[in-house]
């Protein structure tokens, strides 16, 4: 069989003949008609035919109105698309997403597409290997509070924020160019910081500067952010789209990590009757278009993404995809040091613990928040419970984030 992509879709519906319907998109996303045509055309357009795989329908007895649904496989001839994620989303989705109540659950790639992705430049182990970090799960910081904030207050909240022991820092995705803290003065003051962080705590440390601008600057703004000394990138990347993080995480002359933020996601993949589904959304197509570590929210914290969700999100990040590097697992929003437990259970030592509020919120400073998350994986690597690690000496930092945000039960 010659290469195709494999689309899976759940669509809804209380009385549509399934099959019938599959036939229909299968036909009308590729040749448009088929049993009109004469027979040497059909022999001509056969290749380019999209075919369904298979149609599950789940009809429970007695189900409610809305719950009747038929999960749909089929597959698109690669022939068809050219070799970029607008023309293979176009192609599977395009007019389709607005037509009723279906959702793209996944897409199964084929080996010769993802050929024309080199994937994340970086990636999981490229990111450990910067930090020289192996051994345990990296904690992010957030930057917050920074719009209307100069330089000097920038600067001062970076080194709290790096004294505390975090591996990286990002900023709020919320913070674009301003004259206050225009991007490359950012990064230096920023750098600086972290140099003299450095001398104390002896870490390595990321900085992910937010990438922002119109889409025609954006490589040129990179590039001046890396001159200026930055050694990662934070890049709103659904904001763009795909294609426009792929540009920018092939391109050679950009060579330091790209964090993806998933702002706007939720307006695509929570439904269960509409949209693209997480792990999709924020798995396999941000690692495709090349991102090196993935934010997503996770099951615990303040935008809760439910769990069997979340975990395939990681999967997606994680699993073999056609020789591509994988891309770091971040899961965040609303994390505090009482849920490290959680995390490391469910997502083992390949994670990144982000938090903003749950750092800087710390009753003992923004430094003692970084170090109370650094006691929590520490003691959970170590098989410790917090409740017991709380009270060991030298552990303050993590009594006292217990004792505002109390801990989570694994
Ligand atoms: C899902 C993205 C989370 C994020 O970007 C962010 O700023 C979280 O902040 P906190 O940890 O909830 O304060």
């Amino acid at each position: 069989m010659s290469q195709v992509c494999v689309a899976t879709y759940r669509s809804y519906d209380d009385r549509a003949d399934f099959h019938k319907k599959a036939l229909s998109i299968a036909v009308g996303l590729t040749v448009g008609s088929w049993t009109d045509l004469p027979e040497a055309q059909k022999a001509e357009m056969e290749k380019h035919l999209g075919k369904v795989l298979s149609v599950d329908v789940y009809e429970p007895a007695n189900h409610a109105p809305g719950e009747r649904y038929a999960d749909i496989r089929i597959a698109y001839p690669d022939i068809n698309f050219s070799r970029d994620l607008p023309a293979l989303l176009v192609t599977v989705f395009g007019k389709l997403s607005m037509d009723g109540r279906i959702k793209l659950l996944d897409l199964d790639v084929s080996e010769s597409f993802v050929s024309a992705f080199p994937g994340p430049k970086f990636g999981l182990e490229g990111v450990r290997g910067l930090l020289g970090v192996h051994d345990r799960p990296l904690l992010m910081s957030i930057f917050k509070s920074v719009v209307g904030h100069d330089l000097t207050n920038l600067q001062e909240q970076f080194y709290k924020q790096a004294l505390g022991g975090v591996d990286l820092i990002k900023d709020d995705e919320i913070l674009f160019e301003n004259p206050l803290t225009p991007l490359e003065k950012r990064v230096e003051a920023c750098m600086e910081a972290a140099r003299k962080a450095e001398v104390e705590t002896g870490q390595k440390l990321l900085y992910a500067v937010n990438l922002t601008g119109p889409t025609s600057q954006l490589a040129v703004n990179a590039r001046k952010a890396i001159d200026a000394g930055a050694n990662a990138l934070l890049f709103n990347a659904l904001a763009y789209g795909y294609d426009v993080l792929h540009e920018l995480s092939s391109d050679p002359t950009i060579n330091v990590p790209i964090a993806a933020h998933p702002a706007l996601a939720g307006a695509i993949y929570p439904s269960p009757q509409y949209g693209i589904s997480a792990s999709l959304l924020l798995g396999k197509l941000m690692r495709l278009a090349g991102a090196d570590l993935v934010l997503f929210p996770s099951p615990y914290g303040s935008v809760v993404m439910p769990k069997e969700e979340n975990l395939a999100v990681k999967d997606a990040l994680l699993s073999p995809l056609h020789g591509l590097r994988a891309s770091f697992p971040v899961p965040s929003a609303g994390i505090h040091p009482g849920l490290v437990p959680l995390i490391l259970k469910d997502f083992g030592s390949d994670v990144v613990v982000n938090a903003g509020g749950g750092i800087h919120g710390h009753s003992m400073g923004t430094a003692a928040g970084g170090q109370a998350f650094r006691q929590a994986i520490s003691a959970t690597l170590n098989g410790t419970p917090l409740q017991e690690a709380a009270y060991a000496p030298g552990n303050e930092a993590l009594q006292a984030a217990i004792q505002s945000w109390g801990i989570k039960d694994a």
